[in-house]
């Protein structure tokens, strides 16, 4: 059985999970689900099951640092951690500051009333990304690492909810979002109609089981194309 990924549209969480799948090339099945309608399956796993959570076999796997971590323990072969110990925590660390200083303040900007005080600090905070990202091609080294994949996902977010772009002050970040941007894998991941339905019946489970296989080999020929590029 390919692995089985459960999501909420646009829950940068969730897309971290679809990320790391695609640049892993594992094959996989999306069900996406709506906020406070938890599948039975996700429920019968407690309350932190959330979006994404990932069904591997006899594994169960929620949040998504933990699910990056379990991809990379579970299929190392295309690697998103880099090798060397130092460089290791350089991606840890940035994971770490990532949750506590950034997120906290993008989130901020999507719910904020309209008097933009948290736009100047986010703006604030994204400084010192900025000179964190100078002279890189991305986090941490030149290669695509989880730092990478946990920070990017907020962007189109942040786009789409809270029209916020970048500004020219950060070159470093711009760049790097371009890069990220450009990769075949991290396309934000939308239901087909059926998806958001929990399979109900053999029919329904049938249509969903076809949708699944068109998804993965379009996924499959949009890989393959820039496997190619
Ligand atoms: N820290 C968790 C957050 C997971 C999370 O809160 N996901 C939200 C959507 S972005 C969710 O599934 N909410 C549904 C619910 O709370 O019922 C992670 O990184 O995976």
């Amino acid at each position: 059985m390919p692995l089985r990924l459960y999501m909420i549209e646009d829950c940068p969480a969730g897309h971290r999970a679809a990320i790391a799948l695609d640049e892993k090339k594992l094959e996989h099945e999306t069900i996406f689900f709506r906020k406070g309608k938890r599948p039975k399956a996700l429920e019968a796993l407690g309350p932190r099951a959330k979006s994404p959570t990932l069904i591997d076999g006899a594994a169960r796997v929620y949040d998504s640092p933990v699910v990056l971590e379990y991809l990379e323990d579970r299929y190392p072969k295309r690697r998103l951690m880099p090798k060397s110990p130092e460089a290791r925590a350089e991606v840890r660390m940035l994971v770490k500051r990532f949750e506590e200083d950034l997120m906290p303040k993008m989130y901020a900007v999507m719910k904020d009333s309209g008097n933009g005080s948290a736009r100047k600090a986010l703006e604030q905070e994204l400084a010192t990304w900025e000179a964190s990202f100078a002279g890189k091609k991305f986090a941490v080294g030149d290669d695509v690492t989880d730092a990478d994949i946990m920070i990017f996902t907020m962007f189109p977010l942040l786009e789409k909810y809270a029209s916020f772009e970048l500004g020219t002050d950060l070159p470093s970040l711009r760049a790097w979002l371009a890069r990220m941007k450009a990769r075949p894998t991290t396309k934000v991941p939308r239901p087909v109609k059926a998806d958001v339905r929990w399979p109900r019946d053999a029919r329904h489970r049938r249509q969903v089981r076809s949708e699944g296989r068109a998804r993965r080999r379009r996924n499959g020929n949009r890989l393959r194309r820039g496997a190619n590029r």
